[in-house]
């Protein structure tokens, strides 16, 4: 029986020795330790045993036990180790691994587009001024020779928020304002960018919501050569020195005499292409001397100061300039669309 204990040992402590994984050392303790294992055997055949015996042998399996034990626990330590130590080689980060590309954003269409009008007109001594979106009847219409009443009012169904507040239906009431605040004793050289708001069926070329930059120089002597030639420099710069302009005739309530004003082609070169309609033109801003009335409701002498406005679409303006086909673009921010357009 003693060397049976002997021999058991031996072989456990080997196994112990030998065991590569955690898994093999549970197999051991179950196959040597466990319930149905060799030394619980023979701690159970104890009752066999002479009384001389008993205690000896008894002992000796409790050391054996108590040793492979040991063994098998000093063993788990040191495997237990080895595994950490893999697992995290295997979970190190290699910092010198490139990163993933970032998306960069940058300035929607639009946003470039307004700055670049704005810096334009900067430069040819304009200040920029902006207004409410929510305005009064007056100054939006009112104040604009468009009194109740007037048809060019249903022509511009508006979004009305109470009797007399609207959401303003262009940029105007910005300048009637600021010829207000100017109490008509000093010029007005200012644009106005921002959003306007029309009752229309959004489609390829409309938007309830839209943008508009507006400007108005008003001062002693201005003449429609001034526009003309304030113009004439903003569609070159905007779309090439090669560009020609040419002004028509037209109607706007608040001007007098009103004008539009075409640019020469690109495509075709004034040819004729489906870009112009065979025209040669394409039509990009209004404008004209600014009304009398408008002078006058807004404090300035008409007899002594007059001036010149005009009004232009920026989204207009940069379909026209990049060959976007629909005004929807901007406002659905389809990030294909509006990455083509973030400078470098
Ligand atoms: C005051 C006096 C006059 C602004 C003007 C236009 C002509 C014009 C449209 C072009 C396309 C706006 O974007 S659009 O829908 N505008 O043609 N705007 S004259 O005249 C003014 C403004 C303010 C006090």
């Amino acid at each position: 029986m003693k060397e049976k204990l002997q021999e058991l040992e031996k072989e456990a402590l080997l196994k112990v020795n030998e065991a590569k994984e955690l898994k093999d050392l549970q197999e051991v303790r179950v196959a040597y330790l466990g319930k149905k294992g060799p030394i619980t055997e023979v701690l159970r055949g104890m009752g066999k045993l002479s009384k001389e015996e008993r205690p000896v042998i008894g002992e000796l399996a409790n050391k054996v036990r108590e040793n492979i034990a040991n063994e098998l626990d000093g063993k788990k330590s040191t495997l237990e180790a080895i595994e950490l130590e893999k697992q995290l080689e295997n979970e190190t980060i290699d910092v010198t691994l490139p990163g993933r590309p970032v998306q960069i954003g940058g300035p929607h269409l639009l946003t470039s587009i307004v700055g670049e009008i704005e810096d334009l007109f900067i430069g040819m001594g304009f200040e920029v001024r902006e207004g409410p979106e929510v305005e009064t009847d007056y100054y939006n219409f009112e104040a604009l020779n468009l009194p109740k009443g007037h048809p060019a009012r249903d022509m511009q169904d508006s979004f009305y928020i109470t009797e007399d507040i609207l959401l303003r239906t262009h940029t105007s009431p910005v300048q009637a304002r600021t010829m207000g605040e100017y109490n008509g004793e000093k010029p007005v050289k200012m644009i106005c960018p921002g959003k306007v708001y029309r009752r229309d069926t959004d489609d390829a070329t409309h938007s309830h919501q839209f943008t508009q930059i507006e400007g108005l120089y008003v001062d002693k002597d201005v003449r429609m050569s001034d526009l003309k030639g304030v113009l004439n420099r903003f569609a070159k710069e905007m779309f090439g020195e090669d560009r020609e302009i040419r002004l028509r005739p037209s109607f706007f309530p608040f001007t007098e005499p009103s004008v539009e004003m075409d640019i020469s082609c690109k495509v075709c070169n004034g040819k004729g292409c489906s870009v112009c309609k065979k025209t040669g033109w394409i039509e990009i801003l209004g404008g004209g001397m600014v009304h009398p009335r408008v002078l006058e409701m807004a404090g300035y002498d008409p007899d002594v100061y007059n001036g010149f406005a005009f009004g232009m679409g920026p989204e207009r303006i940069a379909m026209l300039k990049y060959g976007v086909d629909d005004i929807r673009h901007f406002y659905i921010n389809d990030n294909r669309f509006l990455k083509q357009y973030h400078k470098a």
